[in-house]
């Protein structure tokens, strides 16, 4: 039945000459336009963006022009679609995220996935950065050494492979029976935010699980500050580096086959202190925030679309190496570890937004309690940055990020 149905549709649509198509209206009432190196690169792009009806046409071109297009498969034969632009106020966005198994169907997994802020609170109290707005114009060209293995787009983007480890190993009782090495397809842009060196970077595994994280590098900010909020950084104890937190959002327009019929919940599993663990499901209905448990997590499901086992096809989200930093009221969207909205064009960062006819955060996005018909999830990622001698510059890469993983989108070990 779903083969048919998304035969049937790539069909029409290829009948309709809407496959591969270029210059979709949605791209431009989702781009700033200020000059520097997000401009030029959207200006090359053309209208990058696909208008929301077609990206409902499963499995068929990303509406993209071929330097903003990526194309990937695997050695396990996972192939994964997408595009990219440069966006002056998110930075480096993917859209049209499709994967398709080895030997399986092309599944439409995110519309759009973009940063939606670097919120840097030092511990003291002051300062408090909210880094991202306009983060595309500090985008940083990088030498092909920056891009190991893989290519340059646009100077400012890289697209390349990278180990993943053990895929699967099993033995026989003689020895090691079958065994893979898994990879990833990485995509990844560079960004100078003052002495902070920021790496963005997305990884598609040949699992089909995607990887969102962010490396801080580059140079500490050198404030300084007291021992109580602050650590010893140099020669005695003289200089104490102020200690602060990157909180990191990320902004997923899931769409799984198109925008219809994607529902969140949230998976928690009871007794704790006691033998049982048992199962408790709770379904969003209306626009909500979350914050993280041990064994909570998260999952994007459409009902309307199911495995070879008939299981409905969903992505599962986990956020459980977060500092979960809480802020004063002023700073209300940092009290939750994820948010769910309803798609709005005009939400697109979780502070300092800048878009008008939308609220400023994401505290206020939920406010209403919206009932949900195309879920956005937002996730809150923070990092507690104690500085220490090892940070002397250069300043070796933090990462910080979560876990976006295949839940039944496959029926058996795709890889
Ligand atoms: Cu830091």
């Amino acid at each position: 039945m779903t083969v048919f149905l998304r035969l049937t549709l790539s069909s029409a649509l290829l009948a309709a000459g809407l496959t591969g198509a270029t210059g979709s209206t949605a791209g431009s009432t989702e781009t700033a336009g200020t000059a520097g190196a997000a401009e030029a690169v959207r200006a090359a792009a053309g209208s990058a963006g696909a208008a929301r009806a077609a990206q409902a046409a499963p499995g068929s071109q990303p509406s993209c022009s071929s330097p903003y297009r990526i194309d990937k498969t695997l050695p396990n034969g996972a192939r994964w679609q997408l595009c990219w632009e440069m966006r002056t106020i998110e930075g480096l966005t993917l859209t049209d995220v499709t994967y398709t198994p080895d030997g399986g169907e092309p599944t439409g997994v995110l519309r759009s996935t973009a940063l939606a802020q670097i919120h840097v609170p030092y511990d003291s109290g002051e300062p408090r950065f909210h880094d991202i707005g306009t983060i595309g114009d500090d985008a940083i060209a990088l030498k092909s050494a920056d891009c190991p293995g893989g290519e340059r787009r646009s100077q400012f983007v890289c697209v390349t492979t990278r180990a993943r480890g053990h895929g699967y190993m099993k033995s026989d009782g003689e020895g090691v029976s079958t065994s893979v090495q898994g990879t990833d397809l990485v995509v990844f842009a560079a960004f100078q935010l003052g002495w902070y060196t920021y790496l963005v970077e997305w990884a598609f595994g040949d699992d089909g699980a995607i990887t969102p994280r962010i490396g801080a590098t580059g140079s500490l900010s050198g404030f300084t500050t007291t021992p109580g909020y602050g650590w010893p950084i140099g020669v005695g104890s003289t200089k104490f580096e102020e200690s602060h937190n990157h909180n990191v959002f990320w902004r997923l327009d899931f769409d799984i086959e198109g925008s219809r019929g994607d529902v969140v919940e949230q998976y928690d599993f009871a007794g704790s202190g006691t033998s049982k663990r048992k199962l408790v499901k709770t379904v969003f209905d209306e626009e909500t925030k979350a914050v993280n448990g041990r064994m909570r997590w998260w999952r994007v499901v459409d009902s309307g679309v199911r495995n070879a086992d008939r299981h409905p096809v969903s992505w599962e989200i986990n956020n459980l190496a977060s500092a979960e930093y809480r802020g004063p009221a002023d700073e209300a969207f940092t009290r939750a570890d994820l948010y769910v909205t309803d798609y709005r064009a005009c939400e697109r960062l979780a502070s300092t937004n800048p878009t008008p006819g939308c609220g400023k955060s994401l505290d206020r996005y939920v406010a209403d309690g919206k009932r949900l018909t195309d879920p956005v999830v937002w996730v809150n990622v923070g990092f507690h940055h104690v500085a220490r001698d090892e940070d002397a510059d250069p300043m070796p890469t933090h990462w910080q990020g979560f876990r976006i993983t295949p839940r039944d989108v496959t029926a058996k070990n795709p890889s």
